[in-house]
């Protein structure tokens, strides 16, 4: 898969930031204004948002961007993830797990179901190869909406994540749910981050695609308005007894899961798209 194309995978319009070349780069309405080798995005994520928009905002057209390795938008942060947030994860689970009761209590309940999910080391950028497990035989994508949000509890933007999982894991014991999403290569996240001020995460399609051997296996989509929490209400309890020095990154659930029948396999390509914010494309590899 490689490098990808830029133009291609940020889209058009809207306001972006991009890490590229291990740089940040503004993207607006298609022009590219590189923030120079100092601007850092924990910095950023330490800034409160009004001055990180100001920031973002001074920075003017330099540079003229055709190519280049696009990373996955995070520096040191952790990456967190809300579970059970759809209809349809309620219902997965619910089929593959030993003990329905858990998910379907959390669905309802007024606190959230939130997992730690990676850090920066196990995340995968766009066109990085994604992980299943060796000991898992039931492996799937979880195309989601990410939060991105500062030391603040503000959010500054968002960019599309994978979560991915593992089924049979999972499945066998609600236990054993840090070793189902836990591991290398368990996360992709990219292209760039739609930022807040310019991205409304309401009413969003979230489409996933599976391909094998260059055919579709795999299309679903699903809506934003189906999340049954509020991103605030996720990022409250969230950041309840504990800080987040330079932010972090929270997916924010499912609403696709494959059939019953369906696991991943290596050489798949996994692409997901989110309204706004662009196109993540991941090959699985089995570690
Ligand atoms: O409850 C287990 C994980 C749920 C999850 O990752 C999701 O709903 O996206
Ligand atoms: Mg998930």
């Amino acid at each position: 898969m490689g490098q990808l194309d830029i133009r291609s995978v940020i889209p058009g319009p809207g306001l972006h930031l991009a890490r590229i070349n291990g740089q940040l780069y503004v993207k607006h309405d298609g022009a590219f204004s590189g923030l120079g080798r100092d601007v850092s995005l924990d910095e950023l994520l330490r800034l409160p948002l009004a001055e990180l928009r100001e920031s973002l905002l001074r920075a003017r057209p330099n540079e003229s961007i055709v190519d280049g390795l696009i990373e996955a938008p995070i520096q040191s942060q952790e990456v967190w993830a809300a579970g059970v947030t759809y209809q349809r994860s309620r219902e997965a689970r619910a089929e593959e797990s030993v003990n329905a009761d858990p998910y379907d209590r959390v669905y309802s309940a007024a606190r959230p179901e939130l997992f730690f999910k990676a850090t920066p080391d196990r995340v995968r950028g766009p066109g990085q190869k994604i992980t299943i497990r060796a000991d898992s035989n039931w492996d799937v994508p979880e195309p989601e909406l990410a939060v991105v949000c500062n030391s603040r509890q503000e959010v500054i933007g968002y960019t599309i994540g994978n979560d991915v999982s593992s089924r049979s894991i999972e499945g066998e014991n609600p236990l054993y749910l840090p070793q189902a999403k836990v591991y290398d290569g368990c996360c992709a996240l990219g292209p760039a981050i739609a930022l807040a001020w310019e991205f409304d995460p309401a009413d969003k399609t979230i489409a996933l695609e599976i391909r094998r051997d260059g055919t579709v296996l795999f299309r679903s989509e699903t809506n934003t308005s189906a999340m049954r929490r509020p991103i605030a209400e996720l990022l409250e309890y969230l950041y309840r007894h504990q800080h987040f020095k330079s932010g972090c990154i929270l997916l924010t659930g499912t609403g696709i899961v494959p059939p019953r029948e369906f696991t991943l396999q290596p050489a798949d390509e996994v692409i997901i798209r989110i309204e706004g914010i662009g196109a993540l494309h991941n090959e699985v590899e089995r570690l």
